[in-house]
């Protein structure tokens, strides 16, 4: 049985077909129901148990042999069909390319770096695996804010001095290091990659996208942070949005305030996506705290400034009614597909 398996594979490795016919024979002999292949493993089942090993693997490359050199000649008749028919029809319309989309959080954060570039910002990047001192100290985080916590942020190394590597848990750290190597006037823009500890759920993800700013000058004030996220908020959901600001902490900014915008959704008529309140929470913000624009080098008595940051993911959510922030990280083309903008 050896030498006729062995013999049968030479001959497989032989076939040659000129149509897809031929082709469709050699299969239904080789692998149809009453093809050579089943009488083969028939008598297999008769073969004494010591050669059994053997035979089962030789029998095998020959089931894996036909396969391959069926795949092979369809493949070439069909090439052969193809170049024919290209050939015969000159004026065949060409081929469609199928183009593909930016993904949602591309187009919105190009959007987003858009809107602060024709007002003055400029894009600046950094590190996604950071030290503390960028990510928590420099930006006046106290040593026992749950923020440096093993549960909230990814740890890379534990360093002796106290500096450990950490993943990025906002881009604040790019605003720090803009401030370390640069004099003001500063006006910048830093979107990048995030990263914090967290379980994942239709509303929370270890890793996400995020845009802050910041503008740092003589005699920048609250009333200018305020009329350039009106501009923004105007440019990004419509000339009718409004916008409000809540007080609240962060230890990088004093004061500091959330924002909302009017719901674009039911117009402050009050809607599910809003929660009947009419508006939705998208961004923080505040006046830069002194503590940080001196430990960047900063002389918080000659100069002030403003930060905000936003979620990109969250805004995306807001402008294309995205339900479920998985939805980003899983490159389901019926998802991608339905983005097709020029941005
Ligand atoms: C926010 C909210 C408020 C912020 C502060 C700074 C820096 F580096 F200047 F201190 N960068 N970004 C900031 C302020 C970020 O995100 C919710």
């Amino acid at each position: 049985m050896k030498e006729r398996i062995s013999g049968e594979i030479t001959k497989v490795n032989e076939l040659v077909a000129s149509e897809i016919n031929d082709v469709e024979n050699i299969r239904i002999q080789y692998l149809g129901k009453k093809g050579l292949l089943n009488d083969l493993f028939a008598e297999f089942k008769v073969v004494p148990s010591d050669q059994k090993k053997e035979i089962g693997v030789l029998l095998n490359n020959l089931k894996i042999a036909i396969q391959n050199k069926i795949e092979a000649l369809r493949e070439s008749i069909v090439q052969v069909e193809e170049s024919k028919s290209e050939n015969e029809d000159l004026t065949k319309p060409a081929t469609e390319l199928q183009l593909g989309s930016r993904h949602p959080l591309s187009l919105v954060r190009n959007e987003i770096i858009d809107i602060f570039t024709r007002i003055g910002y400029v894009v600046e990047e950094g590190p996604e695996i950071e030290d503390d001192w960028h990510v928590f100290s420099a930006l006046n985080f106290p040593p026992e804010h749950p923020a440096r916590d093993m549960q909230d942020t990814f740890f890379i190394e534990n360093r002796e001095d106290g500096n450990h590597a950490v993943l990025r848990t906002h881009t604040s750290s790019v605003q720090v290091r803009t401030m370390e190597t640069q004099k003001p006037p500063i006006r910048i823009i830093a979107p990048g990659r995030v990263f914090r500890n967290e379980a994942i759920s239709a509303r929370a993800h270890c890793i996400f996208h995020q845009i802050e700013g910041l503008y740092i000058d003589k005699g920048v004030s609250f009333a200018d942070l305020k009329q350039n996220l009106l501009y923004f908020a105007k440019e990004m959901f419509g000339e009718n949005t409004k916008i409000r600001l809540r007080p609240s902490y962060f230890p990088f900014t004093e004061p500091s305030a959330e924002m909302d915008i009017s719901c674009n959704l039911c117009a402050g008529e009050g809607c599910n996506v809003c929660k009947g309140t009419g508006w939705l929470e998208i961004m923080g913000c505040g006046m830069v705290d002194p503590n940080v624009l001196e430990a960047s080098g900063i002389d918080s008595k000659v100069y002030s400034g403003f930060a905000f940051g936003m979620g990109i993911e969250r805004i995306t959510m807001l402008k294309y009614n995205v339900k479920d922030l998985r939805l980003y990280f899983e490159n389901d083309m019926r998802f991608l597909k339905q983005f097709t903008s020029v941005y």
